[in-house]
């Protein structure tokens, strides 16, 4: 009878997919998604740039070599950096005031005031991740590129979050292919170091650990129209919180101008809602507060199955796993 259930149980295992059940585990958690990489994408604005390719591939290094623990590597931006940094901070700031939601502007207001923010020079990621830290409990770690939603997911869950730190080609300042660092700086960072915001962000990353592949395509999709392309309502005005769209200039206008199709936040419609992630969004998904959208958020992972339930336990950064009877 025992052999029974032990092979009842490998059985069980097999089926579930590996997760970090650590923080250090997030070193395993690098494989890359290689469609908008400027190496191998023909429509890359880098793409025919052997010095822009050189430099992504530095930057690329520090990454992968990077080891949960040790600090964050520092890069040395280019004037020509910068400039590309400083002309996306002030198009997109010209933007904020009004279409922005009141939470990120606080946390904007905090990086400027504390001097980590500015047009004059591209933010450390040691710094911003001390930051987010103080405020949230989020810490950053650098990426190479586009992660595969698993891994990106599953850092999530630990309040981890991965950050790119090469930036855009200077030949196309207001759009990128793949997430650069002014799509984390400007458009995911504010956002973290709100308590509500951090939260649900990391209840999307636990609701992924050792989910189907199925599961995790909703989950995605879910990210991608809530903490990317996601509005919300204040003050009975429509404003934007989603990093996709405050860091891009032409969306942000788009997504809060009377043509899109605007839907209640519902996760069990938005997780299977077709996106695009090469033109704007035909619809966009309002929630009322990120408090509903947190209890409506949680109300959706309870109905994915997993043969088990995982509690994250912030003192040693670990997941304990409970069995289900
Ligand atoms: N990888 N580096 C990085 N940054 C992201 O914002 C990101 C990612 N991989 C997947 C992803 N975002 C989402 O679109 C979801 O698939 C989770
Ligand atoms: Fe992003």
């Amino acid at each position: 009878l025992k052999r029974v259930a032990d092979e009842v149980r490998i059985v069980q295992e097999e089926k579930i997919p590996w997760f970090p059940k650590k923080i250090s585990d997030l070193d395993k958690c690098n494989h890359l998604i290689t469609k908008y990489d400027p190496d191998l994408d023909q429509d890359h604005p880098g793409f025919s740039d052997p010095e822009y390719r050189k430099r992504r591939e530095l930057i690329s290094a520090l990454a992968f070599n990077y080891k949960h623990g040790d600090p964050l590597p520092v890069v040395v931006y280019t004037p020509e950096e910068i400039a590309t940094w400083r002309e996306v901070y002030r198009t997109l700031s010209s933007l904020y005031p009004s279409h922005a939601c009141g939470q990120f502007l606080e946390a904007l207001g905090q990086l400027e005031s504390e001097c980590l923010y500015g047009e004059d020079k591209i933010p450390q990621l040691g710094e911003v991740s001390a930051f987010l830290r103080e405020r949230t409990g989020f810490q950053l770690r650098p990426v190479a590129g586009l992660l595969s939603a698993r891994d990106f997911l599953a850092s999530l869950a630990f309040r981890v979050f991965q950050c790119t730190q090469y930036i855009r080609h200077p030949s196309a300042p207001m759009h990128s292919p793949e997430p650069d660092c002014c799509h984390e700086l400007l458009g995911h960072i504010p956002m973290l170091a709100d308590n509500e915001f951090a939260q649900f962000s990391q209840e999307i990353g636990l609701a992924s650990l050792g989910a189907s592949d199925e599961d995790i395509e909703k989950l995605s999709t879910l990210y991608w129209f809530t903490v990317e392309f996601g509005l919300c309502k204040q003050n009975g005005a429509v404003k934007a919180y989603g990093a996709g769209l405050l860091s891009s200039y032409g969306e942000l206008l788009y997504a809060l101008s009377n043509e899109p199709q605007y839907k209640s936040f519902n996760p069990a419609e938005t997780a299977v809602q077709p996106y695009q992630d090469q033109s704007y969004q035909p619809v966009y998904f309002v929630s009322e507060s990120f408090e509903d959208a947190k209890h409506k958020l949680r109300q959706y992972s309870s109905t994915i199955q997993k043969p088990f339930s995982i509690r994250y336990d912030p003192y040693t950064c670990s997941m304990e796993v409970l069995d289900e009877p």
